[in-house]
């Protein structure tokens, strides 16, 4: 799957050491690997490719990883190939769903909660590819990040409370059929996943 990963952000009540990336370490992974439990990997603006830099393993470390200037200018391009995250050990996921005043799935509560913020990542994934079981409204566009085309990605928010009525047509779920879904409709038009 094709992902173009905005940092997350991830919180810890330690405080530690910060590494910066790529003035001290030159890639994501090798200031990942250096850190202890506390310690915070910001990431300078640009375009970060190549093995290093994807399929990033914080390892079960309790970090936090960030953009030193926000999402928009500090992307990991996984260049078509692999993740950008890669959760396996252990690592506390509840703090990957992005924020949403749509809605956000919590882990620990079992539910869908909304914040008080959304995150510029929700629908921000690649236009290609699969929106995949994200619940509506899900944008008609996959989102950025570990949960990205998953039950449990966040849902997108258009400036009001998500439709009680769902339309047939309104692909993007922001209670109006217009030009928007229609776009959203011939990018994958004639599209066949099956496999
Ligand atoms: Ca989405
Ligand atoms: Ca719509």
């Amino acid at each position: 799957m094709s992902l173009a990963a905005v940092f997350l952000i991830l919180t810890s009540t330690v405080s530690g050491t910060d590494r910066h990336v790529p003035s001290e370490y030159s890639t994501i992974q090798a200031a990942i690997n250096a850190c202890n439990n506390g310690d915070a990997v910001i990431v300078a603006d640009g375009n970060y490719t190549g093995a290093d830099n994807k399929n990033i393993d914080f390892g079960g470390l309790a970090i936090t990883l960030r953009s030193e200037n926000g999402p928009d200018r500090c992307i990991i391009d996984c260049e078509n190939s692999g993740r950008g995250f890669y959760f396996h050990s252990g690592e506390d996921a509840n703090d990957f769903h992005l924020k949403s005043q749509a809605g956000r799935w919590d882990p620990d509560s079992q539910n869908w909660v909304q914040d008080a913020v959304t995150s510029l990542c929700i629908d921000g994934g690649d236009m290609a590819s699969p929106i995949g079981f994200e619940p509506f409204p899900n944008g008609g566009r996959i989102n950025m990040g570990a949960y990205g085309g998953t039950e449990q990605a966040s849902k997108s928010y258009f400036g009001t409370a998500p439709c009680e009525t769902i339309v047939a047509g309104d692909i993007n779920g922001d209670c109006k059929v217009n030009l928007v879904d229609f776009a959203i409709m011939a990018w994958h038009w004639l599209e066949d996943n099956n496999p």
